[in-house]
């Protein structure tokens, strides 16, 4: 049974046993998009059971829901680094390697990723994958002449990406960029990948995350959560 209830069921257990590996006195990075909704709420249930932690949100949209639940946030600048981020993804393979930012917020979570401890990706089955790439790659970029960043994508790659507008107008991120999602296919050396990627100019950030993720809690449709970590 792959409905999109089920989906939604799966996503809100693997968010409250993400909730459940918050312990006091943590720095914690809440993630962003709909699985961490879910772990947002359970956390929000913790915090009015007596939990007490600080966290630093990877969005907008979190930092809203997590204020909301009457979380104590901090923003990114003042921690020395964070002990543990929860957040999803896209796709992931066995190696944890990572595509990221379909929900538009792939900056600020690398930033947050990149000083956590443990990173914990909350996810259901059908985003583990053999080989990530079939999730087109959301590439974050400087506005100022884009177009040629496209088509410096697909000059080197053969590749065509899109530009991801939001209401017809180019969407614009938080922190004031614009997202090139390239349909890459499977891609057989992410690493590689993303050294290009980073090599042309005004691209700012990649989807791509690789080496970051400590753990996954991927979920599935009889209820098992499986705990992997990077083969
Ligand atoms: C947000 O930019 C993304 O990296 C999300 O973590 C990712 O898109 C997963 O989103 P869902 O939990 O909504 O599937």
């Amino acid at each position: 049974m792959n409905t999109e209830a089920s989906i939604q069921q799966i996503k809100k257990m693997v968010g409250e046993a993400g909730a459940q590996l918050v312990k006091n006195d943590m720095v914690i990075g809440i993630g962003s998009g709909s699985t961490v909704g879910y772990f947002i709420s359970a956390l929000g249930q913790r915090t009015r059971d007596g939990l007490s932690f600080k966290a630093v949100p990877t969005s907008t949209q979190s930092k809203a829901l997590a204020l909301a639940e009457g979380i104590k946030l901090l923003e990114l600048g003042d921690v020395s680094s964070i002990d543990l981020t929860i957040d999803g993804a896209d796709e992931l393979d066995t190696q944890l390697r990572l595509i990221k930012g379909g929900g538009g917020f792939l900056l600020q979570e690398k930033l947050v990723a990149a000083v956590s401890t443990q990173l914990v990706i909350i996810a259901d089955y059908g985003k583990l994958k053999d080989q990530i790439g079939a999730f087109a790659l959301p590439i974050e970029v400087v506005p100022y002449g884009w177009n040629h960043i496209q088509k410096r994508l697909l000059d080197r790659f053969g590749k065509k990406s899109m530009l991801r507008l939001k209401d017809g107008k180019p969407y614009v991120t938080d922190h004031g960029h614009y997202l090139l999602d390239c349909a890459f296919g499977l891609i057989a050396d992410p690493d590689e990948l993303n050294t290009e990627l980073h090599l042309i100019p005004g691209v700012v950030e990649t989807g791509l995350f690789l080496n970051m993720a400590t753990k996954a809690l991927v979920g599935y449709p009889d209820g098992k959560i499986v705990e992997m970590l990077p083969k």
